[in-house]
């Protein structure tokens, strides 16, 4: 099964996370939820890091807010593939999440995505766990295929709301 954890900074950061967590098990992706701070428990987040390839997680997401630390500390202990989602919790929008997240120094790659894009986390998750699974491959072409449904939808929506 694949197997990937979503580390949070905050449980105040959870609730924006459920889409995340949802689209992870709809593929079947064996998630371990945490609560890990870079800055509050910093020992935990490098041990949950170093041992994190050993415990059988193929790709660790990150969430945080404000100086968001958490994906850069988890990614400077661990090879796997490390997903940021910068979360909007503070004055500045999100802005300070995702800058803190997505300029990375060389060497120590995040891979970041947009500020509360937590569901294109997940779904980048499974795309790297795809290269290895092979079962995702048609699963993620079938999720392509309802969101170009969702479009025809609107399109035929959009072209009746112009005749009436
Ligand atoms: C970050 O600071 C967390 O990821 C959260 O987004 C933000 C606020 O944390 P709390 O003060 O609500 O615990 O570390």
């Amino acid at each position: 099964m694949p197997r990937a954890a979503l580390i949070m900074g905050s449980q105040s950061d959870f609730e924006g996370l459920r889409g995340c967590i949802a689209t992870l098990k709809e593929f079947g992706v064996d998630v371990t939820v945490r609560v890990i701070s870079a800055h509050r428990t910093p020992d935990l987040a490098a041990q949950f890091a170093k041992s994190a390839r050993e415990e059988g997680y193929e790709a660790i997401l990150c969430a945080a807010g404000k100086a968001a630390h958490l994906a850069g500390v988890i990614a400077a202990y661990t090879t796997l593939p490390v997903i940021g989602i910068p979360v909007k919790s503070s004055a500045l929008d999100g802005m300070d999440a995702l800058l803190s997240m997505v300029q990375m120094p060389p060497g120590i790659p995040v891979a970041t995505v947009a500020i509360d894009g937590a569901v294109n986390a997940a779904l980048l998750c499974v795309q790297i766990l795809a290269l290895k699974h092979e079962g995702l491959v048609e699963k993620l072409a079938t999720h392509r295929e309802k969101l170009a449904a969702g479009v025809a939808e609107g399109d035929a929506k959009v072209q009746q709301a112009l005749k009436d």
